[in-house]
């Protein structure tokens, strides 16, 4: 080889190397959680014909991927439906308010919120909804049901 073509193949290897740095592969796939942390499975239910949750209190380790399964347990069917929903500190009177205006299609939230964290879809009596997250970072993060006059029902979910 001579000296043009052996410094033309490294030239083209640098930039091929940089090119591969900084690229953006768009094909890439979204970052998959830490694989070795367990799955969290949740399980919470409103309790009977009341507004609230019949947890108060749950708590997961930080980073963990969390399984929630909600259940509504309400006796009255189609007439009450009702969901969960993981919000930011603070954020639950905020979420709240904006809830009434939103439709039944909405799942009572709005669309892209940055407040929630995440949510199950609301569901009738006797149905479940499951919702899959990543647990936040360390702290006490609200958690409510959206439903119409349904903002007595809440609950904390602790993640150490
Ligand atoms: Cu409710």
């Amino acid at each position: 080889m001579n000296n043009h073509y052996y410094l033309k193949g490294v030239l083209t290897a640098i930039v091929a190397v940089v090119l591969c740095a900084c690229a953006p592969n768009p094909a890439s796939p979204p970052p998959t959680p830490t694989p070795n942390l367990p799955v969290v499975t949740l399980s919470i239910e409103s309790v009977g014909d009341e507004t609230r949750f019949d947890k108060p209190e749950m708590m997961v380790p930080a980073g963990t991927r969390v399984v929630l399964d909600f259940r509504n347990s309400t006796s009255r069917g189609e007439r009450v439906m009702q969901n969960w929903v993981l919000v930011q500190p603070g954020q639950e009177e905020a979420v709240l308010k904006d809830a009434p205006n939103q439709t039944l299609a909405d799942d009572f939230i709005a669309r892209g919120d940055s407040r929630v964290i995440a949510f199950t879809t609301s569901v009738v009596g006797s149905q479940t909804s499951e919702v899959t997250f990543t647990a936040p970072a360390p702290g006490r993060y609200p958690y409510i049901c959206t439903a119409p006059r349904h903002g007595a029902m809440r609950g904390v979910l602790i993640v150490q």
